[in-house]
């Protein structure tokens, strides 16, 4: 298994529903660690960026609207296969197909408010890392915790 980092993002919805605290403590748990993390207003350029592959869709617009709309959370996590770990843990993009006891599964029900978004691989993540975070990620001194993965 591989060492990997991901970006994941409390949408707006999350944010204002108070799930920041339950969304870090689950990925916590799993193992994963925090290496950076930021409550921010989302610049409409940002937002533009970040969902660029989408700009095309007739949803495009709200999306960018819904990001920009309210503060994010957004954060850099790593962990062995955190990409894919990130991602079974949010579920399915439509949380109505999500399965209980991931977040989008426990927590949401609109596909336009999935609450969460998650790298959805090594590229997206190499990428959406460098945007929000210009690649800055704190790296841990392996021997003061070295039992934990
Ligand atoms: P995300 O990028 O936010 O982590 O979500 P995802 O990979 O699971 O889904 P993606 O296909 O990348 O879509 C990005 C976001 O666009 C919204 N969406 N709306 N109205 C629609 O049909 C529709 N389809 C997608 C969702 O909020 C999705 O998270
Ligand atoms: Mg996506």
């Amino acid at each position: 298994m591989a060492v990997e980092k991901t970006f994941v993002m409390v949408k707006p919805d999350g944010v204002q529903r108070g799930l920041v605290g339950e969304i870090i403590g689950r990925f916590e748990r799993k193992g994963l660690k925090l290496v950076n993390a930021k409550l921010l207003q989302v610049p409409e350029t940002l937002a533009q960026s970040h969902y660029a592959e989408h700009k095309e869709r007739p949803f495009f617009g709200e999306l960018v609207t819904f990001i920009t709309s309210s503060p994010v959370f957004a954060m850099v996590l790593e962990g062995d296969s955190a990409i894919s770990v990130a991602r079974n843990m949010m579920g399915k993009t439509n949380p109505v197909e999500s399965a209980p006891g991931t977040i989008r599964g426990d927590y949401g029900l609109t596909i336009g408010m999935n609450i969460i978004h998650g790298s959805d691989s090594a590229e997206s993540a190499a990428r959406e890392i460098e945007l929000w975070f210009s690649n800055e990620t704190i790296a841990y001194d392996k021997a003061v915790d070295v039992w934990l993965a």
